[in-house]
């Protein structure tokens, strides 16, 4: 085996976002771009020798050709097994089980998640560590910091390796192990979930649609909701992987997912409606008539989760993005465990996950997922609702109004204002900071500010700090707003602001959302000088 040891100069932009590298594909496709990345991360792995190492991706434009690179680089680098899912492919939640089931040091996961692919799209790499989760801020950190240092990369020269055949062949000394992205994930799936109960649901004439997005997910989903549950062929749509998910922007939520999000509002609607992202962590769930916030959605899996035969022995704890609504801490207090509040980004769940502190987490981006792999996984928490509906015999829209009826409704939307100027954000930011003093006691249309911070989280495990993680304004009235960048987008800046109203009465639980969040919003857009500062009047998304 020939190791070539490449020269290289740094690229200066190689800064992990919210989730990994994320940029457009023609910045990933520079000369040396992909080639030096890989590099850091292996450089971060001093004790990489002799290990396994876990590879794949959502199979997005570019993903073929940077598992083949990826593998090369690995060879040169010491590993001596590596697992890549047949095609290129894995989930981010099975690629998390892989490298946890196979005891490997870490993975490569190839996704830009929700984003658009394709050669115009956006392409992106993550490193999870041995826990299978994405690697945390200090490894990050390092990864950065040996992009702006690295003088040369290591490869070995060779043809590429059959990524369709599963089976094994050889890089030099490293091992290639071409797997089923399927079957280890399907295996865990069981383990946690009643799959008779689901399976005597559908028996019994129930129906769904599952819309895959043209994305990862499509293999996964077929395999389980109709080759084992025995679904109706047709449950699962859009079910074939593609490079560039068929044109379509790969993020369920009401906006993207509109086809599926207008049959549950028709007539004709099936029992129960889910779609999930371009890699497979996240996940939307739209009952008839219902679309069930990612909020609600975390608190109503928490309060049934014992149904699950997983989950039986109850829960340790629950934790939230800070952004995410408040609903599930109120089921944490009904069952008297804790609930944690962390800054976005799944990686912030790994301490409280690893240190048995929790059992469930979720956030508003349509992520949900449990301490049974390290990142969010949306076919997972489909089957946590088949579950729940198949063991309680209610239909999906009962549960979500008894449970309001049960803890009260948060009232919940966010605006995105997407490519914004980075300059811009970055004032509006920085206005809202330099005032937050002064803002408690300010009445503001029928709200009146009592809160106004910058959120900051002291780990509880390791103590580590994180600083600015997104300005937080309570208001008297139970409403809360956030303001916060996005760390995923891939043009300008993105500025993000959560907006929720919490209602207890029982004769006001079935109000227009929009009707609720009117004050709100209009406090939001006035604290910030949204529109003056950005240039824009209206939001580019609202979910
Ligand atoms: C990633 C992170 C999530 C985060 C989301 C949005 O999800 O894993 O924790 O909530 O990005 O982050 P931001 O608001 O910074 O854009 P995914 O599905 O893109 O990997």
């Amino acid at each position: 085996m020939t190791v070539t040891h490449v020269p290289t100069t740094a690229f200066s932009d190689q800064k992990p976002g919210t989730s990994g590298l994320r940029k457009k594909v023609p910045v990933f496709q520079q000369p040396r771009y992909v080639e030096n990345f890989v590099q850091a991360i292996f450089d971060t792995i001093p004790e990489r020798e002799g290990t396994t190492l876990v590879v794949g991706g959502d199979g997005r434009y570019l993903n073929r050709q940077v598992v083949q690179t990826t593998l090369k680089i690995a060879a040169a680098n010491g590993f001596a097994r590596v697992l890549v899912g047949q095609g290129g492919l894995l989930s981010t939640p099975a690629a998390s089980c892989v490298i946890r089931k196979h005891g490997a040091i870490g993975g490569i996961i190839l996704s830009a998640s929700h984003n658009p692919g394709g050669p115009d799209g956006d392409f992106g790499i993550k490193f999870n560590t041995a826990n299978g989760g994405p690697a945390p801020e200090g490894i990050t950190a390092a990864i950065y910091a040996r992009t702006r240092t690295l003088t040369e990369y290591r490869i070995v020269d060779g043809p590429d390796r059959d990524l369709d055949a599963l089976g094994t062949t050889r890089i030099g000394d490293m091992t290639v192990e071409v797997i089923d992205p399927v079957a280890d994930y399907a295996a865990l799936m069981r383990d946690l979930i009643d799959f008779p109960a689901i399976t005597r649901l559908f028996a019994a004439g129930f129906r769904m649609r599952f819309d895959a997005m043209s994305a990862v997910t499509g293999p996964y989903a077929k395999a389980i909701l109709e080759d084992t549950f025995g679904a109706a062929p047709g449950t699962v749509i859009n079910a074939v992987p593609m490079e560039d998910f068929g044109g379509h922007h790969p993020d369920p939520n009401p906006v993207h997912a509109h086809e599926l999000y207008d049959l549950m509002q028709g007539a004709d609607a099936p029992d129960f409606g889910a779609a999930s992202d371009g890699d497979g962590d996240r996940n939307m769930i739209v009952a008839p008539g219902l679309f069930v916030t990612p909020s609600d959605s975390l608190a109503i899996l928490a309060a049934h989760a014992h149904r699950a035969p997983g989950y039986a022995a109850g829960l340790a704890g629950i934790a939230r993005s800070m952004p995410t609504s408040r609903a599930a801490d109120r089921v944490a207090a009904s069952l008297g465990i804790a609930a944690y509040e962390t800054p976005t980004g799944w990686k912030f769940f790994g301490n409280l996950l690893d240190a048995g502190l929790i059992t469930l987490c979720g956030e508003e981006s349509a992520g949900t997922g449990s301490n049974h792999v390290r990142e969010k996984d949306g076919l997972w928490a489909v089957l946590m609702w088949l579950n729940i509906l198949a063991a309680t015999g209610r239909p999906a829209q009962d549960l979500v109004r008894a449970h309001w009826a049960a803890f009260g409704r948060d009232y919940y939307t966010r605006h995105d204002y997407e490519e914004i100027d980075a300059e811009a954000a970055k004032r509006l930011m920085d206005g809202l900071r330099a005032r937050l003093a002064e803002l408690p006691g300010r009445r503001i249309g029928d709200l009146t500010v009592t809160s106004a911070d910058d959120f900051r989280y002291v780990d509880p495990v390791d103590g580590s700090v994180t600083e600015q993680q997104g300005i937080r304004i309570g208001f008297a009235e139970d409403a809360r707003v956030v303001y916060r960048l996005s760390g995923t987008g891939t043009a300008g800046a993105t500025l993000r602001v959560y907006i929720e109203r919490y209602e207890a009465a029982r004769d006001r639980l079935e109000r227009p959302v929009a009707e609720v969040l009117a004050s709100a919003v209009q406090a939001a857009g006035e604290l910030a000088d949204i529109a003056a500062i950005t240039g824009r009047s209206e939001p580019s998304v609202v979910t």
